[in-house]
Formats: structure tokens, sequence, C-alpha cells
């Protein structure tokens, strides 16, 4: 029966668990009560008592002064939110909160976002009857950081930032020191702010109700002209931004408190790291090769030039001598008339994007077990799960926001379990790290069946309704020889069972993986193991469990969804099927090839061996991020033509012949498809830089100069057409959109699906593989002479090439690549932290600075691949996963030496 309490004698139906204040706020929409330590993202704190309200049992009866942040709402309560008494109360509070604040507090002009003042006006308060001015002098400004500065005379001592810092981030950096009059907020130990654990979140700037704690660039004190909600371009979670602009310019960034993905929340690169955007280096007009320079063009002279070419080599050689790259950073709308461009207007299938060197062995592996290679459940599961199983992926680096979360749920005593050749921060505080050697995990999971079938926790019940081929596998599991697998993985046998046992006898487990699974040899295999380990736990199809790979770009999602991928149209259509080829050539009204395309190691292959004589590449930097990069770098010089779309002078614009100047995020408009199929709007913020177009117009401009009769280009109508073809896309509109997405399969009436394979999986039974765990060639191959196994992954401050990050004050923060080296090793070779070490591959050599560290066994190197001036990728391997050609960027066999002439750095 529905619950009903009172405001004013006004009867109001309760919601199950909220508080007063939730109910107060929830039912009325003038703002009846203030509060100074409460947010609405936070939990309830009552510290201000600001939020104070009368309650009475009966209508008009004896009331009670209560908090309303901390006072659960009760059936038949009396809320009385503004008596007399209860407004008096109020002033004074505030007129106290002001009397230790500057002085200048109440008509300081800067501050007009200041919530303070705010109170100050609502409460009726012109001047302050106490002594004011107690505002601590003493207490200096902290102007270390690039991102954050806080000036403490402003602080209230609301504790809003310190438990943002706790509840939000799980930073735990701030806290409160001294007592009384004294008390402050402080980071660390009484550091600067640059010199604690701050990660440069910003949560704490977003909750603080003054500007004691503020954004560099520009304090919440300065109004913005406009605000514009929009989608984070960095990683797969997908953040939405709510992007603050003055006279045309971004101004600051902050994740909206009412977002589904990341309320209140973002990270240092989604916050802060948005300035690359208009810095000098973009490029503002379209640059054609010339006896070896780049010489200025008009766009007209540009796609007159590559329209030709084109042509040409189409005449000469076919279409399939032409390949294109499309970009995940892009919209869905702009991938879709890439692969379409490709397709229908040169006639080839040579189309693929970045998640063939990172998640393409999970859309492989899920759709050979599931039917979908998606993520099959919601970010928001985390709080419905029992058990979280981190495989191969660091999540507070690589995706901080699902990371924080993570680390919450474990810190609220959620089993953790970490598979991870290195101690990330989430290993820190699970309750099992399974520390495996790199390259080892069909092995560490065939120890996790055998543990799981020889304990009998498996789900005979979702075994035998649900899939197909257990009991081959089991057979399978059963025939290993276990102590040679303990052997390979290098992990402690019993901690392998007894972390097998915590997630097979979870209530609800849950799994999120990443590249430590799909940038092996064994990819592929690996994921098809992670998802039949959900299967014979019966951990698919509700709330609370599923396989969810951590999907790496903003929208590479997205990327394959249209169909930028040399075997799959848009919507994962196969385009060698013969209904599936008429259909698409009905709908592009074109003809069309039938032959799977290259994929991106093979673009590559076929330019050495003079098969290919052009690409064409959207927003990724290859020459950076693909493996072997001298190889990369040779291939793409034997083109006749590489046209290279994007915001800056990267190592791989360097090469091409034709650069077309495309236009940021931040300018333009469309979808993204975030890591949980979540098609979410993204809008434009401001115009494209002067000299530069939104990728689809580009793309549009050279179909029609290439005869085809697309119209002009309009995100929305795109994204109509994509509705049109993409069964799962069928029921989204932009307008349908709306301000937090929809989950995809979206259905004719709209209804969206946060959670897959309910009933039956895609594919009718899930389906079972054996694997076999084999050495990676790379190893058996070089065995000898190459002692260390290098790592490669990535860090929270910068973004893959660093193409972006590195054109922001990131660069203050982190600013090169460093090596982690065991102690043992490094003493081994006399390194000391800070030297430069010689790291050599069978492929090359690059000099990194060393960090001595014990998040890494005895053997095992690992670093990232952010700079150019390291270009890690000069020594990883050519060794890809059999089935889906990803790259090994995991297990690179290398030795190392002390470098010789170059000098210790020191930070
Ligand atoms: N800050 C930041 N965020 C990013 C990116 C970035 O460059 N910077 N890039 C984005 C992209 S494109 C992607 S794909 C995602 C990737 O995000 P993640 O999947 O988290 O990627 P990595 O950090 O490369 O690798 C994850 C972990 O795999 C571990 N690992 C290495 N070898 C093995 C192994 O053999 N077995 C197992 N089990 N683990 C192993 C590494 O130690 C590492 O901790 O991040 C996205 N987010
Ligand atoms: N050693 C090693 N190498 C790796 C990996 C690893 O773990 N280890 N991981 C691999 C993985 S998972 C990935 S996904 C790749 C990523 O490799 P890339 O995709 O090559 O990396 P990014 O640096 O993200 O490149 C994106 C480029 O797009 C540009 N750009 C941004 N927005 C736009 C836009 O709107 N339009 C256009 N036209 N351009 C834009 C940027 O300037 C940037 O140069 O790296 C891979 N490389
Ligand atoms: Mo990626």
């Amino acid at each position: 029966m529905q619950k009903t309490a009172y405001i004013n004698d006004q009867p109001y139906p309760i919601q199950e668990g909220e508080t007063v204040l939730e109910f107060v706020r929830r039912s009325r929409e003038e703002k009846l009560i203030p509060a100074l330590c409460d947010a609405p993202h936070l939990k309830p704190f009552g510290a201000c008592r600001l939020c104070s309200v009368d309650v009475a049992l009966e209508q008009g009866g004896p009331a009670r002064v209560m908090a309303s942040c901390h006072t659960p709402v009760a059936e038949g309560m009396y809320i009385y939110p503004s008596t007399e008494r209860i407004l008096k109360l109020r002033k004074n509070i505030v007129e106290l909160v002001l009397s230790d604040h500057p002085q200048d507090c109440l008509t300081c002009e800067v501050n007009n976002n200041c919530e303070l003042q705010e109170l100050a006006a609502l409460t009726g308060i012109r001047d302050i009857r106490y002594p004011v001015g107690r505002d601590h002098p003493d207490r200096k400004k902290d102007l270390s950081h690039p991102y954050i500065s806080s000036d403490p005379s402003k602080c209230i001592n609301c504790s809003r930032c310190i438990r943002a810092c706790d509840e939000v981030q799980g930073m735990f950096v701030l806290s409160m020191a001294d007592r009384g009059f004294e008390s402050r907020v402080i980071k660390g130990t009484d550091n600067s702010l640059i010199d604690s654990s701050c990660l440069g979140c910003g949560s704490c700037v977003q909750a603080c109700p003054t500007s004691a704690i503020s954004d560099v660039f520009e304090s919440k004190s300065v109004a913005a002209d406009r605000k514009v909600q929009t989608v984070c371009t960095y990683c797969g979670v997908g953040c939405n931004l709510e992007v603050a602009v003055k006279n045309g310019k971004v101004r600051s960034i902050e994740g909206p408190l009412d977002s589904k993905v990341n309320p209140g929340q973002l990270c240092v690169k989604g916050r802060y790291a948005f300035s690359f955007y208009d810095h000098p280096d973009r490029i503002r007009t379209p640059l054609i090769k010339k006896n070896g320079e780049f010489v200025e063009s008009s766009w007209d002279e540009a796609y007159e030039f590559i329209a030709s070419e084109l042509k040409r080599i189409i005449k000469e050689n076919g279409p399939d001598y032409i390949a294109g790259i499309s970009s995940a950073n892009c919209p869905n709308e702009e991938n879709y008339l890439m692969q379409k461009f490709m397709r229908a207007v040169i006639g080839t299938n040579n189309i693929d994007n970045c998640a063939r060197v990172c998640h393409a062995p999970t859309a492989l592996g899920m759709q050979r077990t599931f039917g979908t290679g998606a993520a099959t459940n919601s970010i928001e599961d985390i709080d419905h799960t029992d058990c979280i199983l981190v495989f191969g992926a660091n999540p507070t680096e690589a995706h901080p926001v699902t990371g924080a979360k993570i680390k919450q749920a474990a810190i609220q005593g959620k089993t953790l379990i970490v598979v991870d050749p290195r101690r990330t921060e989430l290993a820190r505080y699970a309750d099992y790290h399974l520390q495996l050697k790199p390259g080892t995990n069909v092995a560490l999971l065939n120890l996790f069946f055998y543990y799981i079938i020889k304990e009998n926790l498996t789900d005979t019940g979702f075994i035998e309704e649900r899939t197909e081929g257990f009991e081959e596998f089991r057979q399978h599991i059963l025939s290993q020889n276990i102590d040679e697998l303990v052997n390979i993985t290098g992990v402690d046998w019993n901690l392998v069972r007894e972390a097998a046992i915590a997630y097979a006898s979870a209530a609800n487990a849950m799994s999120f993986h990443g590249l430590g699974a799909t940038e092996n040899s064994q990819g592929t295999a690996t994921v098809m193991l992670i998802a039949n380990l959900a299967m014979i736990t019966g951990n698919i199809g509700r709330k609370g469990v599923g396989v969810n790979p951590l999907r790496g770009q903003n929208n590479v999602q997205g990327a394959a969804d249209m169909g930028c991928q040399p075997n799959q149209g848009a919507g994962y259509l196969d385009v060698t099927d013969d209904d599936v080829h008429a259909l698409y050539e009905k709908f592009y009204r074109a003809r069309l090839p039938r032959h799977v395309g290259y994929k991106i190691p093979e673009m590559y292959e076929a330019a050495l061996q003079d098969q290919l004589k052009a690409m064409w590449i959207v927003g990724e930097n290859v020459v950076q991020t693909d493996p072997n990069s001298q190889m990369v770098i040779e291939a793409l010089r034997k083109l006749d033509l590489l046209v290279v779309q994007e915001l800056f002078m990267t190592e791989t614009a360097e090469l091409a012949t034709v650069v077309l100047p495309a236009a940021s995020f931040l300018e333009k408009e469309g979808t993204f498809t975030n890591g949980e199929r979540r098609v979410q709007r993204v809008n434009r913020v401001i115009d494209p830089l002067p000299g530069t177009k939104p990728d689809g117009q580009i793309i549009t401009e050279i179909m029609q100069r290439m005869g085809y009769p697309q119209p002009d280009y309009s995100a929305q109508e795109v994204l109509e057409e994509i509705s049109g073809i993409v069964p799962f896309f069928k029921g989204i509109t932009w307008k349908r959109l709306g301000k937090d997405g929809l989950q995809w399969p979206v259905h004719e009436d709209g209804t969206d699906t946060p959670v897959l394979h309910e009933e039956i999986f895609k594919r009718g039974r899930g389906a079972f593989y054996k694997q076999t765990y084999k050495q990676s060639l790379e190893l058996q191959e070089h065995n000898n002479g190459y002692p260390f196994i290098l790592t490669t992954n990535r860090g929270l401050e910068h973004y893959n090439s660093g193409a972006m990050t590195r054109r922001t004050p990131n660069r203050e923060l982190v600013s090169g690549d460093v090596l982690l080296i065991n102690p043992a090793d490094a003493g081994k070779y006399t390194i000391e932290d800070g030297d430069m070490v010689c790291v050599e591959s069978p492929r090359g050599k690059t000099d990194i600075r060393a960090q001595i560290s014990n998040a890494v066994k005895r053997g095992v190197l690992s670093t990232t691949f952010h700079f150019p001036d390291v270009m890690i990728n000069n020594i990883t391997s050519d060794v890809y996963d059999s089935d889906s050609l990803c790259p090994e960027y995991k297990v690179v066999a290398v030795r190392i030496r002390k470098s010789k002439g170059l000098h210790k750095i020191r930070n």
C-alpha cells in the first residue's frame, strides 16, 4: 500500500528508503530546504544542521527539530520545513558559517556561483552580527597542481570535498585536521596537492560549495554563457560531460549530477584534459605533399586530387587496392559513412577500425559463445553483484569512473578477484590477486574450471537448459595436467582454487575483462573461456552478473556496430551471405563486393607486397600504436596515396600524401556507443575551428565528389539511415535517445536492453569451447638471449598515442613512459630508480627511464606506449591472435641493459 507523509499538511506519497530531505525535494518544486553539507551524490552527513525541519507525528502536534538529510521519512510524518523557529535557526547557522569566512564574502563579485552567498540571500542575511573576517589569513593558497587550486580561507568545513574524495573516488586524499576553530582540510599528510596521492579527478572541486577548492582555469566563479551536455572522447565508459562555454571557448567541465553513467564524477582526462581542442598544433587547412613537403591547399584542390588518384587506382588495379581505417574516436554516423564510402563508393570490404588491435578477440569470442560480441550487462550492476572478477584490466587507470565503482564495491566488502601479472591498484584491494605470468591466461582459466568441477560448483540446471558442448568441455578439463598448468601460470594453486570457489559460489558474479585477456596470441580462446566461466556457473542473463569487456575507446563499440570491419557490414551482418548482400545492395543502391576484405595487419602486409596502393586513415595514429612500428612505416611509405584525417600532425599524418583537418568531438554532433551498449547523443559544444570540418562532412563530400548521391551531411539524418539498416538500432531516434541514451538492442517501440541473453542466448544455446594452453610463438622463438617478458599497458593521465593528452597540462602530471622493473632484476643489472635502460627485442630497441617497483615480479617488465620519443612499438612483436589478428602487445621477449652515455633523469 502506498505510504504517505505530509509537507505543510499536504499529503505526498513516500518512496522506500528516502530521507526527509529527499522526500521534500522530490515532492515539491520550490526549494523548501536549504543544505550545505549535503550533496545529492554523497551520503548524508548531518553536520551543518541547515537542513533542519520541524517534524510532528500528528497534524499541528508537538514538533521536534530534526536534520532532514539523515532522518528517514516515515508514514504519517508531518513535516514543516519553514516554521519561524526553523527560519531563525537557519539564519543563525549561516551567519556563524559566514563569520568564519573572508570578510568580503557577501559582496564578493566573482563568486556568483557560491552556494554560501546564495544561502545568505535565501535566509535574508544582509550583514553579520558576529565578529567577521576570521578568515585564517595564515592559510596559504595551494597553486601546486595544474588543474586544481585551493584557497583554504574560503573553506567552511562542510566536508563535502573529503566525502567526495572518499565516497566517489575512493582515494582518501583529504581529511580534517585539528579541532574546533582551527579545524581545516588537509591533503595527504598536509602536503600540497601535487605532492599528495591526488589523481586530479576533480570530484572535490565539483562538491565544494564555495570556491575553497576550484578549477585552475576557471573557478566556478565566472558564469558561463551556456552549458552543453555531451559525451567524453576518451575511454569507453562514456561519461556525460556538462561543458561550460564562455565567449565561444570551453571553460570547464563537470559530471552532471543526474547522469546515469557518471553522476557527479569524472576522471582527470574527462574533466580537465580538453585543452587540446584549440591547441596551436591543430591542423587548420588541407595539406598536400609535393616534393616531400606539405603544401597548404584548398578543400577543393585536396578533394580533386584524392578523387582522381582513387579513380586511377580503381581503374588500374581494382578497388581492393584501396583500404580504409575508421576512427573509434568518431561518432557512429561518421563511422557508418566511412564504411559505406569504402563499400558502396570504392567497392571494397577493406575497412577496419582499432578494435582489431584491442577487443577483436572479445567480439569474436563472445559471438561464438553467446552470439553477440558485446558486454552482457551494465556498469550499474556493480551495485547488484556479490563477486567481481577483473581479468587483465586495470580500470582505475583505463576506465577510472568504472574503476572507482569497483574499488568502492571492494571497500564495502564485495569479493574482488584480480587476474593480472602486475599489482595494480585494484589488486591491492582484492581478496585474491592471481599474479600470473603474462600470456598464461588459458592455463589459468583451465585451472579455474578444474577446481569448479572438482568442487561440484557447476550450475547443472543452467548448463542443461541453456548451453551445449559441456560434456566434451568437462572431459577436456579433467584430462589436463594440473601440476603443469600451475607451473605455467606461476600462481599458487590454492589461491587459484580459492578464487575459483569464490567466483562459483557467489550468488551473483560479474566479470570485467580487458586487454590482458585479448592482446595475446590466445586472446579469442581466453575470451571464450571467460564466457564459458559465466555459463558453467549460471552467471548470465540477469542483473549483477555477466561478461563485460571494458571497451577501450569512446566509440569503439560503435565503430564495429556500424560495420567498420572487413567481414561484417553495418549491424554485424555477414557480407558474404547472399541475403545480406542483396539487402545491402538494395539499401545502398550500389554494387557491393562479396568477399571479405583486409584486416589492419593484412593491409600492411598487402602494401609491403604491392597489393595495396592507397589507404585512408581517419583518426588513428597507427605508426605509434600498431605493433612493430618500423614495419608499419615501411608499409605506409610504399603506398601511392595515404589520406589521413586528423586533428594533429601525428607520426602517421607525417607520412600522408594528403592530410585533411578534422573537427574534434566538441565541435560536432552524432552518437557514441559506450562499453555497455549505451548509445548517447554527442552534442556540438562549439563550432568547428575555422578551416576544419567534421569527419562526416569530409567523407560525404568525397563520396559526392566520386559520384555517389549521398545527401549533404547531417548527423541526425544519417542516424535515421542507420536505424533503417542496423537491426538493433531499429527503435533509435535522435529524440528518443534523450539525455541518458538507450542500450541496444532498441526495439521498434523504443524499449532498450540493459541485460542481454535473459531467456535465451542470441545464438540459441550458449556454446562451450575447450581450449588448450599454447606458449606464444614470441617466447618459443626467442627464448634465447631475451630473458624478460615486457608487457605494455596504459597510465591514467595519457591516452593511447598521447596525441591529445600530451597537448594538455596532463603532460605536467606525467611527462614520459617509464619501465617498471622488479628490485631484484634492477639490482642484478645495477639499475637504479631513474636510470635510463635500453630495452631490446628482436625487432628493435629503445631507451626508457626505469622505475623500480614491486608491482611486477622478477622477469617481467611493464611500460606504457604514450610517448613517441620512446616509441615502444618499435619493439613489440608480429605475433597475432590466430583468429582475430589482434596483436600480442602483452607478451614481448626482451633483454635489457643500462643505457650508456645517457644521464640519469629524475623527476
Ligand atoms: N588513461 C587511459 N585510459 C584508457 C586508454 C589510455 O590509453 N589511457 N586507452 C583506452 C583503450 S583504447 C583501451 S582498449 C582500454 C584498455 O584498458 P585495459 O584493458 O585496462 O588495458 P591495459 O592497461 O593495456 O591492460 C590491462 C591489464 O592487463 C594486464 N596484463 C598484461 N598481460 C596480461 C596477461 O597475460 N594476462 C592478464 N590476465 N593480464 C595481463 C596488464 O598488467 C594491465 O594491468 O583503455 C582505454 N582507456
Ligand atoms: N604497445 C601497445 N600498443 C598499443 C596498445 C597496447 O596495449 N600496447 N593498445 C592498442 C589499442 S587497445 C588501441 S585501441 C590502439 C589505439 O591507437 P590509436 O587509435 O592510433 O590511438 P589514439 O592515440 O587514440 O589515436 C587517435 C587519433 O585520432 C585523433 N582524433 C581524435 N578525435 C578525432 C576526431 O574526431 N576526428 C579525427 N579525424 N581524428 C581524431 C587524435 O588526434 C589521435 O591522433 O593502440 C594500440 N596500441
Ligand atoms: Mo583500445
